[in-house]
């Protein structure tokens, strides 16, 4: 087998034994990596119904078969577990030198179980696991951390690690790396928390054997180059995600005022072009010729490294029209390990609460320092801001805002306003983590193809994005946004791969490995919602309240509000594209068809297929 190193780590933190599992081309041919394997070893070995704050929860970090090796943007890594704020399946994406030295030191996957007595980091190269304490780092940010092991471990090595909201538990907590590469919304950073984890040390300087190492060296370097002649290449080198906010804004989703309206009245403060003006440099992940981490300095004089999903959510959504202020909030959740959508969701939510007199507390949309001091409270778990930790499903429904808390199966909506958007709210309803615009960012293409309609294609569309880029960017593992933003055509990932493995895949190959895997995930939220005693209903598969009861009151698009009915008729075309019943559970013959015969027959045991 080439490529991969066919090598998961497995380590239990209770007895602090270790393990290696071997596995084979078929398991690789199959679940290809990252996401895929975090699937699969979720569905195999996390007991059912389990409580995410268990010892027995499974910390799964892995990567793919490209992952570290020379090539565009392959600095990237998956973590997963099954979520605290969800309950069902969770994972993220971080750009890591994480991933870089993981593959060197010869595994493909990591899987942390137990839990340590004390707080404790662990150090992984040239085969060994060294456990050492961590009290000393526990309550530390996640900057002052990682510069403390980076200083004890040298330069080459690759950390990952959480901080203060990490070690209490918070619901919105994410795993952090390099300060200012974050991952894992569904809480991943609590889960690592409640196993008294801090940080993990990867170092190694084996790369994995590959088929044809000169061939794909070549070819990597001519990807690299074709990157830099892509038209966008240049803006993107200026703004990189940062352009969102204008092209958001002038569309009329950009969320503002807790997803109330599409437009910001400030938004030019907080725009790719404001950013610009402030702009003192720019750096990314490893492995990457085009990085997209923009920085300025906030208000405060320090360094803060900005995206569109940050600025939006702790900008327009909290009504902050200050972009060094903004930057604050930013810097502080990267330093905190809090997931800045969470954070500005939860942020948003309390200011609306507030105006409508569902809680007492006087939190005001645009004011800095209530959102400060809450954003504190939150991470600390005080008073409010220890409710609003348990996620905002939970803290809406104990307060009585259900209304307007925007999350879809516990996970708040990341940054686009779907008002006037059906498509892009079929996208959040149906994403395999909750409401997230990783596996289909299907707005950009719905604002060009009839953005008031509710059609099959529309449906359809958003299977084909979540195929590309929820299944094969998430099981390669690579970044997608050579693709998405500088168009370099899929088949480079094609090609590096067959290379890489010695194999001889077309994209047709990687896209049955990407529904298998989607349909894989799908069972494990079905699976873990009926041994709770929740139960699955295809209303888990809705959008947020607020976009069909309260309409926008301003900008291009007043009045528009999303229809229940149309949505749910889109709902089902999609079921019937990915091979789901009238429930939203995949059928017997698609699990069968997909090569998963053993779930089908576990799924079984929870619930009748059709
Ligand atoms: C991702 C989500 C996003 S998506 C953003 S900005 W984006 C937010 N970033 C946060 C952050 O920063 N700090 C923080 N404390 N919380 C944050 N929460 C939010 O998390 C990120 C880039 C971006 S920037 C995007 S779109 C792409 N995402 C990719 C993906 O998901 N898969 C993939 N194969 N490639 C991707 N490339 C791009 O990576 P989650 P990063 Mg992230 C600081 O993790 O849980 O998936 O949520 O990884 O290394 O920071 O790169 O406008
Ligand atoms: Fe990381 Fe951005 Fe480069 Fe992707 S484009 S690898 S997110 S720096």
């Amino acid at each position: 087998m080439k490529g991969w190193n066919g090598r998961i780590l497995w380590i239990d933190l209770s007895n602090r034994k270790i393990k290696i599992h071997e596995y084979d081309g078929s398991f690789a041919q199959k679940y290809i990596g990252g996401r895929g394997f975090a699937a699969r070893i979720l569905w195999d070995y996390l007991p059912p119904g389990l409580d995410p704050f268990s010892p027995h929860n499974l910390l799964v970090i892995a990567t793919g078969p490209i992952t570290g090796l020379p090539g565009p943007s392959t600095g990237k890594l998956v973590v997963a577990a099954k979520s605290p704020l969800t309950h069902g399946y969770g994972d993220g994406n971080i750009g890591s030198l994480g991933a870089v030295y993981m593959r060197y030191a010869g595994y493909d996957a990591l899987v942390v179980t137990g839990k340590s007595e004390k707080p404790v980091y662990l150090h992984i190269y040239d085969g060994k696991v060294e456990f050492s304490p961590a009290e000393d780092l526990w309550g530390r940010d996640t900057f002052t951390s990682e510069r403390i092991l980076r200083k004890k471990h040298g330069r080459n090595t690759g950390i990952l690690l959480i901080g203060p909201a990490g070690e209490n538990k918070v619901k919105l907590a994410t795993v952090m790396s390099q300060e200012g590469r974050s991952g894992g919304r569904p809480g991943i950073g609590a889960v690592m928390g409640s196993k008294n984890l801090k940080a993990i040390v990867f170092s190694g300087d084996r790369l994995p054997e590959l088929h044809d190492p000169e061939e794909y060296k070549k070819l990597a370097a001519e990807a690299y180059a074709e990157i830099k002649k892509k038209p966008a290449y240049s803006f993107w080198m200026r703004q990189g995600t940062m352009s969102t906010i204008q092209w958001s804004q002038a569309n009329g989703v950009l969320p503002t005022y807790n997803f109330s309206e599409g437009v910001f009245e400030f938004s030019e403060n907080i725009d790719g072009n404001a950013m610009e003006r402030m702009k003192k440099g720019q750096r990314g992940c490893p492995n990457c010729n085009m990085p997209c981490g923009n920085y300025i300095l906030d208000d405060t004089g320090e360094i803060s490294e900005l995206d569109y999903e940050n600025v939006a959510m702790l900008g327009s959504n909290i009504g902050l029209n200050d972009l060094a202020k903004i930057a604050r909030l930013n810097r502080l959740a990267d330093m905190w390990g809090i997931d800045t959508i969470g954070l500005g969701a939860a942020l948003g939510f309390a200011a609306e609460a507030s105006q409508s007199k569902i809680i007492e507390e006087k939190i005001d949309f645009g004011d800095f320092n209530s959102m400060l001091e809450l954003s504190e409270d939150i991470v600390y778990r005080r008073g409010l801001g220890d409710l609003l930790a348990e996620g905002l499903e939970h803290a809406s429904l104990k307060l009585g805002g259900d209304e307007i808390a925007v999350h879809v199966k516990g996970l708040s909506v990341s940054a686009y306003d779907c008002h006037a958007a059906p498509a892009m709210a079929l996208s959040y309803g149906v994403s395999t983590v909750g409401a997230h615009h990783k596996d289909a960012w299907v707005i950009s293409w719905e604002v060009a193809h009839g953005r008031f309609e509710y059609t099959r294609q529309k449906a359809f569309r958003v299977f084909e994005l979540q195929r590309i880029r929820g299944g094969v960017f998430e099981m390669l593992v690579s970044c997608r946004l050579p693709w998405v933003e500088v168009s370099l055509e899929l088949d480079w990932y094609v090609r590096l791969f067959n290379l890489a493995t010695g194999l001889s895949w077309t994209w047709d190959d990687f896209l049955i490995a990407a529904e298998r895997v989607l349909t894989l995930i799908r069972a494990f939220w079905v699976r873990e919602f009926q041994a709770e005693g929740k139960g699955w209903h295809r209303g888990r598969d809705y959008p947020p309240k607020k976009w069909f009861t309260r309409p926008l009151t301003k900008g291009p698009f007043k009045g528009a509000r999303l229809d229940i009915d149309r949505y749910d008729e889109m709902l089902g075309a999609y079921y019937s594209y990915v091979g789901w019943d009238h429930r939203g559970i995949p059928r017997a013959s698609t699990l069968e068809r997909l090569g998963l015969t053993d779930v089908c027959k576990d799924l079984e045991s929870f619930i009748q297929l059709t």
